[in-house]
């Protein structure tokens, strides 16, 4: 099965990604729009492996207390067009932990270097166009397995597990 990490976006996110996606077709992009129920923000990619249950082990090791995120520009990767998430120290304190914890366990992932991104239309026509980019910010509160299957209609994601961030006892 194909897994991946990632962080599930809140409705306020992914509104405002849709508002993006809008735009994007306003102004003449044409491609695959990535559908509300996917839009999500990727922390590590393993791809094809048998066993989720290791790679829930390795997410159960990873401690984190919530922490903001906020969309911060767009791009793309070729016609791939993406909004773009501030790229904090408590985010990548928790890409690294990650990272750590799946090495440690021989589960291997995608080493490219950390580009937190959503993606927001693949196959994209054109050049992507100036526009902006609306504000939105969440808490994340925590992080999920995800498998990653090939529908009729597009991607489908289905969570397999989910690692909570820790708060302070009260
Ligand atoms: P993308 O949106 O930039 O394609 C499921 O495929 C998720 O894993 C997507 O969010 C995808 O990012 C991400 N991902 C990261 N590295 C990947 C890789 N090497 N191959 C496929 N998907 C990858």
């Amino acid at each position: 099965m194909r897994l991946f990490v990632a962080v599930a976006l809140s409705e306020a996110m992914k509104d405002a990604l849709i508002r993006a996606q809008n735009d994007l077709y306003d102004r003449g992009v044409r491609g695959n729009f990535t559908r509300e129920e996917n839009l999500h923000l990727t922390l590590a990619f393993i791809g094809e492996y048998p066993d989720p249950e290791p790679v829930l082990d390795a997410l159960a090791a990873v401690s984190f207390t919530p922490f903001p995120l906020a969309l911060e520009g767009m791009g793309c990767f070729g016609d791939l067009f993406w909004a773009g998430l501030a790229s904090s120290a408590p985010l990548l304190s928790v890409v690294r932990r990650l990272r750590r914890s799946l090495a440690e366990r021989e589960i291997p992932f995608d080493r490219k270097r950390f580009a937190p991104h959503v993606t927001l239309v693949r196959k994209a026509s054109g050049k992507l166009p100036g526009i902006e980019l609306p504000s939105a910010s969440m808490t994340v509160e925590s992080i999920s397995l995800l498998r990653s299957d090939r529908g009729r209609n597009g991607m489908i994601y289905t969570e397999l597990g989910t690692q909570r961030a820790q708060t302070a006892p009260d």
